[in-house]
């Protein structure tokens, strides 16, 4: 509570002790505040997860796990990390838990670890299909020591092709199938994936890094009754600390716990533990059940109002917390567009669709996303309202300082880290 923007916790003393670094903080509050940030990726954690990222439990070695670590002292930070297995457990209805990881990458790569041996086959989705890097791009660990076979979504409705997934899944018998993506706008039938990985003995890894948020809230079926292993995100849609975390059955608790550490990971963060905590506590309320419907209700209406400025959303619209959106309609390219947004104050992504003539560094689209949006308190009154800024400043970057004053407006009625909270 007070008269000042909340900057972190004792704002004032790292301001007095080093003005430069402060300045940064006070620079990005202001970025944050005076735009509009539409990646999907991106989110608002609250005050109360900010406090217990900059406490002091980032002072403690804490290797291993809870009650059978290899320093001693940890039994006050134990706690942290049993109240942060413990409400994950209750939010997601998993069997078990691991809250170490230090972010989605190094999830995924406890989860090949546990399940596999190098040059082992993988069937996960393409990169450039809306995939991720650690789903077997050959400049990542997962492309380079694993043989991986890439599925992607149909041409004509560019939705995953399931029956494409199983004939893969039968020629090359691989020994996981991932499934979950970061740039793929609808809901994936995690059963049919259960389905396939079953017919041919594979593990199945739900990497929901980008939707767990939604799961959380219920505003999308969650992947954990099907996957054997599911990896995730905190800071996402779930609106908590950069970090990660894997959920499992009981019989992989013991691989997936030693794959994390001391496999792949040293010390674990213990101050973003704790956050974690607060995070799956903030969760568990009711509200966020809302926030996630908003979230997904506010991708829709925005896909929507941008198809009707002539903008086509890969697959038809979303069902989840992001939207692809086609330009090559409009003749600019997803990397212009990320530009001229950013002129504006908007905040966006460039984002190869689906059988993308451009290469990735240009695109033939952008991803629009709505977790920090609806996290300020946005509805879908406003979304048609961004959704014409965006289509605006696209078309026509003389329109930069009309756009940015309307993007000030709107951010005005509906500020992040406002001073009363
Ligand atoms: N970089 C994240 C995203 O923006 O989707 C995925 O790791």
């Amino acid at each position: 509570m007070g008269a000042e923007p909340y900057y972190g916790p004792d704002f004032g003393l790292l301001h007095r002790r080093d003005p430069e670094v402060a300045q940064v903080l006070l620079d990005e509050l202001d970025r944050l505040r005076g735009g509009l940030q539409l990646i999907a990726s991106e989110n608002f954690a609250s005050p109360a997860v900010l406090a217990a990222l900059g406490s002091t439990l980032n002072n403690k070695y804490a290797e291993g796990y809870p009650g059978r670590r290899y320093y001693a002292g940890c039994e006050v930070v134990d706690r942290a990390e049993r109240l942060a297995i413990d409400r994950a457990r209750r939010l997601f209805g998993a069997d078990h838990v691991n809250v170490q990881p230090y972010s989605g990458a190094s999830a995924n790569l406890a989860a090949y670890a546990a399940l596999l041996q190098p040059g082992d086959t993988v069937l996960a989705m393409e990169l450039s299909h809306g995939g991720h890097l650690t789903h077997g791009s050959k400049v990542n660990f997962s492309g380079r020591w694993f043989d991986v076979v890439a599925y992607g979504v149909r041409r004509d409705t560019e939705l995953i092709d399931y029956d494409e997934v199983r004939e893969l899944a039968l020629r090359h018998q691989p020994k996981m199938i991932i499934c979950g993506a970061t740039a793929y706008p609808r809901e994936i039938d995690f059963a049919a994936f259960r389905g396939i990985a079953d017919e041919v003995g594979a593990w199945l890894l739900a990497d929901v890094a980008h939707t767990i948020g939604l799961m959380a809230g219920g505003a999308l079926p969650s992947a954990v009754p099907y996957a054997d292993v599911v990896t995730f995100t905190t800071h996402k849609a779930l609106r908590g600390p950069r970090g990660g975390g894997i959920m499992c059955t009981r019989e992989l608790a013991a691989r997936i716990d030693r794959a994390v550490f001391p496999f792949v990971q040293g010390g674990p963060l213990m101050h973003a533990v704790a956050a974690k905590a607060v995070a799956f506590g903030e969760a568990l309320q009711p509200e966020f059940a809302d926030y996630a419907r908003q979230v997904v209700a506010n991708a829709q209406v925005l896909a929507d109002a941008l198809a009707a400025e002539g903008m086509r959303p890969v697959s038809g619209g979303t069902d989840s917390h992001l939207a692809l959106i086609d330009l090559r309609d409009v003749g600019v390219t997803g990397a212009v567009a990320e530009q001229r947004c950013a002129a504006a104050g908007i905040t966006l992504n460039r984002n190869t669709i689906p059988y993308d003539p451009e290469p990735p560094t240009v695109t033939s689209g952008i991803r629009v996303g709505t977790p920090c949006v609806t996290t300020q308190g946005m509805g879908t009154e406003q979304m048609k309202e961004v959704a014409s800024m965006v289509a605006q400043i696209i078309r026509n970057p003389d329109a930069v300082g009309e756009i940015r004053a309307r993007v000030t407006a709107l951010t005005e009625i509906h500020q992040i880290y406002p001073s009363e909270l």
